[in-house]
């Protein structure tokens, strides 16, 4: 239950957007889908080679107020009207069209790795500017190929739509505002279109993935796992491989001295992932791919020219062992016997300068015993990414030691819960200790931190926090620290003492910038009287 004074506010916040819904459209909404932002507490770049991620929802989130238009002249079949309440996001019309030629391969650069030659729906998005509605686009792509394709056997059209927006979590800051837009407009344009009977959440997600990776980045599961099957109170352990799946973990509470909560501060540096993807985002997954099969094959493993396997799936043929008989501390114990084998990728040559002990797309290639043309075609037709050296060995090492902290971190708060009688500091101290060493790597292997999330960690940790470290993609954005309830206050006026960017700010802005975080629910749709 949220306390009366935020019940409270979020029924202001409702009602107005209800009433401007009515102001601009001239009908009532018929309901208003809403998806959280989430944090994520340990499992950083790790998601997309599919080892599993420690999130919770914020109570931070998008709301979209929707219903069937009655502007069919104006918007077309299946047009859409989609408005947002925040000034700086001009309102949007557009139709989706039914192409019979099908989606070329430039067309679908970044979304999928085969070209789909049937009839598919399209709608604009320009992958090389960010602009807000192409996640409210990248949420309908699903649903019109999903429901109203020729695959799907309907002749039934998508009906016109009007959406009005609304979000509390901040763009760009590593909390997952694309994600919360793209799973609000999936419902959204689920439920208006009467299709969201018998989508179950795990469908749900992967609709949400898919979509998202319209936008030209090619996530993991991560936040819209999160955005979509949070539950208030827990965080959740959740786990791509083989399948989709999460379970609710409740964090330590301990009785006898204060519990700890996360405080999420934005460094104010705004990472733009859709933008910065070519040399960021997207390289990393780039770069743990190539890792995987070069990996695959220094330890003689199984390889087909034509596959792409993750470092999940390699740890897996290393292992030998199906998948299924596998539990978590399995999973642990043998990343523990892996992590020497990494080793076999580490550059050896000498005459390096420090900073490049990566190898060049030449070495690369040469390094997965793949044709030029080959590689091309498995590694990079999909994707674009620019780098003068790729670091295969940072970055496995980094995935590796994390997945280990993230199935450690699980286990203290697993163990936490079955103790009987109190719990010590100790439980809180471990945490932090994960979290510490979990921004470490993030920061030298993973290298997506930068000088400010750098330098609010190091704040975080002289201000009393247990541990602290940066959440999300990164190269900007927020760090999560873990602190003691009773010292949140004092917590935060520390920081804003000691970070420059929050010394000028207003108490409202800094409010935005820093603030405690409980663990929310996940997505739903309310359904509006008429
Ligand atoms: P954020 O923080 O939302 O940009 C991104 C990816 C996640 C995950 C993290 C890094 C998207 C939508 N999300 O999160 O899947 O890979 O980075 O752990 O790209």
């Amino acid at each position: 239950m949220p306390d009366l004074q935020t019940a409270a506010e979020q029924a202001v916040r409702y009602n107005n957007l209800v009433e401007e819904f009515e102001k601009r459209f001239g009908h009532k909404p018929s309901y208003i889908a809403r998806a959280p932002g989430r944090v994520n507490l340990i499992g950083e770049h790790i998601d997309y080679v599919l080892f599993g991620c420690f999130p919770a929802a914020v109570e931070r989130d998008i709301l979209i107020a929707c219903g069937p238009s009655s502007a069919t002249a104006s918007t077309g079949t299946g047009g859409v009207q989609a408005h947002n309440l925040n000034p700086k996001y001009q309102p949007q019309t557009f139709v989706p069209m039914f192409k019979t030629g099908g989606i070329t391969a430039a067309e679908e650069a970044g979304a999928a790795s085969t070209v789909h030659a049937e009839a598919a729906w399209q709608l604009d998005i320009d992958k090389r500017e960010l602009r807000w509605e192409s996640y409210v686009k990248a949420g309908y792509y699903g649903v019109l190929n999903r429901f109203f394709s020729a695959a799907s056997g309907t002749q039934e059209h998508p009906v016109p739509v009007d959406l009005l927006f609304t979000g509390s979590v901040p763009s760009g800051s590593g909390l997952s505002s694309s994600a919360a837009m793209v799973v609000a407009s999936t419902l959204a344009f689920l439920t208006v279109n009467n299709k969201l009977e018998g989508v179950s959440k795990g469908q749900l997600v992967e609709m949400a993935m898919e979509n998202e990776k319209r936008v030209g980045v090619n996530s993991g599961g991560l936040d819209q796992a999160a955005s979509v099957i949070c539950t208030p109170h827990s965080a959740i352990f959740v786990n791509f491989y083989p399948k989709l799946s999460a379970e609710p973990i409740p964090l330590p509470t301990p009785r006898t001295i204060p519990r700890a909560i996360f405080v999420c501060a934005n460094s104010l540096v705004v990472s733009d992932k859709a933008v910065t993807a070519k040399f960021h985002y997207n390289l990393r997954v780039v770069e743990t791919l190539v890792a995987a099969r070069v990996l695959g094959r220094l330890l003689n493993l199984p390889l087909t020219p034509t596959e792409r396997p993750t470092l999940r799936v390699i740890l897996t043929r290393w292992l030998g062992t199906p998948e299924a008989d596998l539990e978590k501390e399995d999973v642990k114990s043998a990343i523990e016997r892996f992590l020497p084998e990494i080793e076999k990728l580490r550059p050896t040559r000498e005459g390096r300068e420090p900073g490049e002990e990566g190898v060049t797309m030449k070495e690369m290639i040469e390094l997965s015993g793949l044709s030029e043309e080959q590689f091309n075609q498995v590694y990079l037709s999909w994707v674009e990414v620019e780098a003068e050296y790729f670091q295969l060995y940072k970055r496995t090492r980094h995935v590796f030691t994390e997945a280990l902290r993230v199935l450690e971190f699980r286990e203290v708060c697993v163990r936490a819960q079955a103790t009987e009688g109190d719990l010590p500091e100790e439980t809180l101290k471990q945490l932090g200790a994960l979290l510490d060493a979990s921004h470490e790597s993030c920061s030298t292997l993973c290298e997506s931190s930068c000088p400010e999330v750098d330098e609010l960690t190091r704040l975080a940790k002289a201000a009393g926090a247990y541990g602290s470290r940066i959440t999300g993609a990164g190269w900007g954005g927020c760090t999560v620290s873990l602190v003691a309830e009773d010292r949140v206050e004092e917590f935060i006026a520390k920081i804003k003492e000691g970070y420059a960017p929050y010394r000028e700010l207003s108490d409202e802005k800094l409010r935005d910038a820093i603030f405690a975080t409980k663990p929310s629910s996940g997505a739903f749709v309310l359904k509006l009287d008429a």
